[in-house]
């Protein structure tokens, strides 16, 4: 009988570890592993220092991102100063705990410092000043960070397949791209070349100079299903794969809001793009629910979030090109969606506040 007291131990203490926090063995981290898969979540530096925040990420990801350590305010909040102290934290935790990092995200339209929004620059100057901090950042993060978010959330919300109006594309958008091919498209009485996305193919020429074996990643928001911005997103991604700009994969973001996704068309969409020969991250996940004044979600919801969570995890696993899924932070203690949704809206995440695993874990 004397096998069974390992055995015994280590049920109870499963046993334990399960009523404790709800998780289950294997950790999504164990099962992701077996699976061939990179499991992650957002993270925030600030947190890492609360030891339930810092375990549950170790134990449960092999994967991190800087949820805002990254972006331009933050890192790069003067013309001539970069400060990577907060994102150094999150890159050195996932080194200490074998973490694959993604970098999120070298330009976005939210985020940016004033100096940048307000300066005045020429189309010269703006561009110089975006080649200078994609070099950077990614320099400064050579060999450790994995795969970049490059560009985020290039394409408009309302007019659909086209580019949003940005600083970068009112600007370095309307320069010629240098070692763009002027016979892809139609010039029509240009006086060079015009590509929309001309200088979204320059940040991902930048980006790959500075670490050629990062993997660049282009990431958009509501382009899951097949729609006219995924469709817009597609032909720019065939585009460059035609011509050879470094791009290797696109980023789904996966916010998702209808309880009743269309799941059908989330597979297509991932089938067309992996079929390009990129590669597929499901990449900010999360399924807001109405919540109560308490900040409670009903039973029968939660029910329906753990669906969703797992019909977009069964569909990732049967394409081979969706190699990650990642959700947008793991405990809802911390989550974006109760901020900007003034708490009608929450529990969108795999833990609760108290780091019990929810039945969408
Ligand atoms: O979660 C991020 C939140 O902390 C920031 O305040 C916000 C600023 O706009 O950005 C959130 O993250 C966004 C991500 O960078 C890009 N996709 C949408 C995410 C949620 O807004």
């Amino acid at each position: 009988m004397k096998w069974r007291t390992p055995i015994f131990a280590l049920a109870a203490a499963a046993l334990s570890l399960a009523s404790d926090t709800g998780v289950q063995e294997p950790s999504l981290r164990e099962a992701a592993r077996n699976s061939g898969m990179l499991i992650g979540a957002a993270a925030r530096s600030a947190q890492l220092s609360e030891p339930a925040y810092a375990s549950t990420l170790a134990r449960e990801f092999n994967m991190v991102e800087p949820e805002d350590a990254l972006k331009w305010e933050i890192v790069h909040p003067e013309p001539q100063r970069f400060d990577f102290s907060q994102s150094d934290q999150i890159v050195d935790f996932a080194t200490r705990h074998g973490m694959k990092i993604r970098g999120h995200t070298l330009v976005w339209h939210r985020q940016n410092p004033k100096w940048l929004t307000e300066g005045k620059f020429t189309s010269t100057e703006l561009a110089d000043i975006l080649e200078k901090h994609i070099k950077a950042v990614v320099g400064h993060y050579r060999g450790r960070v994995f795969a970049w978010d490059v560009v985020n959330e290039a394409f408009d919300e309302l007019h659909p397949g086209e580019l949003r109006s940005t600083l970068w594309r009112d600007q370095p958008g309307i320069g010629p791209s240098p070692g763009a091919a002027t016979e892809a498209l139609p010039v029509s009485g240009r006086p060079y070349e015009y590509r929309p996305y001309q200088y979204i193919e320059r940040c991902f020429r930048w980006a790959h100079e500075a670490d050629p074996q990062a993997l660049l990643f282009y990431n958009e928001a509501e382009a899951e299903t097949v729609n006219p911005k995924s469709d817009a997103i597609y032909a720019m991604v065939r585009d460059f794969r035609q011509r050879g700009v470094p791009i290797d994969g696109i980023g789904f973001q996966m916010h998702i809001a209808n309880l009743h996704a269309d799941i059908v068309s989330i597979d297509t969409n991932i089938a067309r793009f992996a079929a390009l020969g990129v590669q597929v991250h499901i990449t900010e996940m999360d399924v807001a629910l109405p919540v109560d004044s308490n900040g409670n979600a009903s039973p029968e919801d939660l029910q329906l979030q753990a669906s969703l969570y797992r019909e977009i995890t069964r569909t990732c696993l049967s394409h081979p090109g969706c190699t990650a899924i990642q959700t947008w932070g793991f405990t809802d203690k911390y989550s974006w969606i109760g901020s900007h949704s003034k708490h009608t809206q929450g529990a969108a995440l795999l833990f609760d506040r108290s780091y019990h695993a929810k039945p969408a874990y």
